[in-house]
């Protein structure tokens, strides 16, 4: 557990040398991070024992950044001649790493305020830079105060500033340093980080459904046959529905090189049994098949039948499994007993680049000396990654700082150059943030949706180098042919305008075509990033209504969730993997850039609305649009363009 962790190191670490010379003066400095808005439920408690000792980490600038999208648009936009020409991690590590330049530039600022080089200790890839300070040291170092802050509600207690300086002269050299601004984002609880939502307070919405009852299963005891089954869809999503909604055909070859990834944080996890009678039901010839199991930092499984811990897992892999059947799924099981591994702890296990380091308070720190917990080093590197990987978790923007979003979502465009697409669910909650929070305009802090604020886009769905999955509804008693809404019950499609991330230059026609046609006048600066110079998010959608997911030994719940769109259109880019490979043709990778020039693939989605806020949110429009971006998966039009790109 990271964060008490830190806090017991803390407290045992009385200084036993003596202070360290004074720290370097007449220094120009300024602020590089400043945290205006403090995650809900935290307070402020005292100061800390300036004798404290404190492990601190300084993230280095890492090289060659400012070409990072360049050199992935060269490999990931069809037009290129580069197309498809991936990169080898070796090739990644190379270019990226921090110059020299930045390793000593960082490392003199320290000798000269005190701290030797003997005490410095870099990391392999160099990218980070760590040492022990006292809070007394830290403080004059950083130009900061360090306080002990609580997590009322769980009374988890936490070391962090609001704000620190660096010299200007280093400035450009570093991205960040921990432990300064960081929370722990996984504390408020489980219904904060799982995404799908199979209940949801809507009561207060005239947008919503009206009514807080879980949707009880009406489950026909089976389905007649198949005509019955897809006269069904609207009210239950099965494979054979989203395979007839996307023209998706059963699968039929497994290609060695092919591979889906399903990622999920312990404590959650799959039931073998739930798999089994899924597939008795769906997809008979997988009963008895599993995902491959890939175990990170003490990821486990734990087969108890508890519908808050099996739902995400179950339906990830019951309908990813069905709909890529013969391909390989491969299930990256994250994090150890205590819980709590981030989304870093989970890309080291491929980077050791990345690794060695990271945010104390927000990642985990291994070994865990707790009881049970995984007793050995952190995974740093050498776990393969599979060519699609989606994952159905997400923070708020506004949880993080910009400098650790901004390292994250480098390393997914890090990651799409070695040819794997990044899949995120966008959120369930609309314009409104994870558990339905915005932003208060005049407190600026997160507070209940109901009483308005401003709109709260996500992380990793606004990160512009991940494909952003927002979610669509076949209408209630309409065909499964005919076209779909945003998603209008139970969960809204998340989507908006980070505010952290620039547009990339692969969406910059389409967000400006929908700010010119379709910028709402409700709206202004007040509710979001109107400025139209940053990142616009969902990129697509898919089906994320009513789907049939065995949990518990049974169907007695309908799920909602851009989590089971994130999967469901993960899957159709595996089926177009596994196509192309088929014919010689390398994976997809980060895809992005060939959907946007080519939005004709998919099916555009031209109504509903995504309600947040206290608003109506935007509305789903022609063209791109931030609920549902460019539609739903047409599979053989995307098919046609791979097989000839
Ligand atoms: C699942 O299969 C069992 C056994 O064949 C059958 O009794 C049940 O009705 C099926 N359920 C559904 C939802 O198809
Ligand atoms: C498995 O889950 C059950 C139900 O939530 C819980 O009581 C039990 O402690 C868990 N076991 C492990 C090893 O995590
Ligand atoms: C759908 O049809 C059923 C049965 O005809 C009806 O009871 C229900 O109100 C309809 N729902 C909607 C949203 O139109
Ligand atoms: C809007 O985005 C820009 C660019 O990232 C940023 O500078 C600005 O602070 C954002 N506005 C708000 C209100 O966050
Ligand atoms: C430090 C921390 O975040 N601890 C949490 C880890 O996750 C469990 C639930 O799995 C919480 O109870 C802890 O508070």
């Amino acid at each position: 557990m990271a964060l008490l962790q830190t806090v017991l190191l803390v407290t045992l670490a009385l200084v036993a040398t003596a202070l360290a010379a004074p720290l370097g003066v007449n220094q120009d400095y300024a602020i590089h991070e400043k945290r205006n808005i403090v995650p809900q439920g935290w307070v402020r408690r005292g100061r800390l024992n300036s004798r404290m000792k404190l492990p601190m980490r300084i993230a280095l600038k890492q090289s060659n950044l400012d070409r990072l999208e360049e050199h992935l648009m060269a490999v990931s936009h069809p037009e290129s001649l580069e197309y498809g020409q991936h990169w080898t991690p070796a090739q990644i590590a190379k270019s990226f790493a921090p110059s020299k330049e930045t390793v000593d530039a960082v490392s003199q600022w320290l000798v000269q305020a005190g701290v030797s080089t003997e005490r410095q200790s870099r990391s392999a890839s160099l990218g980070w830079l760590s040492f022990e300070a006292t809070v007394e040291e830290a403080e004059r170092l950083l130009r900061t105060e360090y306080w002990v802050w609580e997590h009322e509600p769980s009374q988890t207690p936490h070391v962090a500033a609001t704000h620190y300086s660096v010299p200007t002269s280093i400035r450009d050299h570093i991205d960040f340093v921990t432990p300064t601004l960081h929370f722990d984002r996984r504390i408020p609880g489980k219904d904060q980080e799982k995404r799908d939502v199979q209940k949801r307070d809507a009561t207060n919405s005239r947008w919503g459904p009206g009514s807080t009852v879980l949707p009880k299963f009406r489950f026909n005891p089976g389905y007649k046959n198949i005509i019955d089954e897809l006269s069904h869809c609207d009210t239950d999503i099965t494979p054979n529905c989203l395979r007839t909604l996307y023209k998706i055909p059963p699968g039929l070859t497994k290609n060695p090189q092919n591979s889906l990834g399903i990622v999920e944080y312990s404590p959650q996890s799959f039931v073998p049994s739930d798999l089994d009678l899924f597939f008795s039901n769906f997809s008979r010839n997988q009963v008895q098949k599993r995902p491959n199991f890939v175990a990170i930092d003490g990821g486990y499984l734990n087969e108890t039948q508890d519908l808050d811990l099996n739902l995400e897992s179950n339906l990830d892999l019951q309908f990813a499994m069905a709909l890529v059947n013969p391909v390989e799924v491969t299930l990256y099981q994250v994090g150890d007993i205590e819980g709590n591994a981030s989304f870093n702890d989970f890309l080291d296990a491929f980077d050791a680049s990345y690794c060695a380091g990271d945010d104390p308070s927000q990642d985990m720190s291994y070994p865990d000396s707790a009881p049970g917990g995984y007793d050995k080093p952190k995974q740093c590197g050498g776990v393969e990654q599979t060519k699609v990987i989606s994952t159905s978790y997400g923070y708020n923007e506004v949880d993080l700082t910009p400098a650790y979003e901004q390292r994250q979502c480098n390393e997914y465009a890090k990651l799409g150059l070695a040819g794997t697409t990044f899949v995120f669910s966008s959120g369930d909650y609309g314009v409104a943030g994870n558990g339905n929070m915005c932003v208060s305009d005049t407190t600026g802090q997160l507070q209940s949706g109901k009483l308005g604020g401003v709109f709260t886009p996500g992380f990793p769905g606004g990160c512009p180098y991940v494909l952003s999955v927002g979610a669509t509804q076949i209408n209630p008693n309409t065909s499964v042919l005919a076209p779909e809404s945003a998603c209008n019950q139970v969960i809204y499609s998340g989507g908006g305008f980070s505010n952290v991330f620039s547009i990339p230059t692969y969406q910059k026609t389409a967000v400006s075509s929908w700010f010119a046609q379709h910028k709402p006048s409700t709206y202004s600066s007040k509710q979001y990033n109107d400025s139209g110079v940053t990142r616009g998010f969902p990129d697509v959608s898919a089906n994320g209504a009513r789907y049939v997911v065995a949990i518990d030994g049974g169907y007695k719940y309908h799920v909602y969730g851009t989590s089971a769109s994130a999967p469901t259109f993960a899957s159709v880019l595996t089926l177009i993997n596994e196509a192309r490979l088929n014919v010689g043709k390398p994976t997809v990778g980060f895809v992005n850039p060939a959907l946007y020039a080519n939005p004709s693939m998919l099916n555009d989605i031209t109504s509903g609305f995504n309600p947040g806020c206290n608003t109506k949110g935007f509305e789903a429009v022609q063209g791109w649009d931030p609920v549902t971006g460019l539609g739903t998966p047409n599979y053989p039009k995307m098919l046609e363009y791979f097989l000839t790109h």
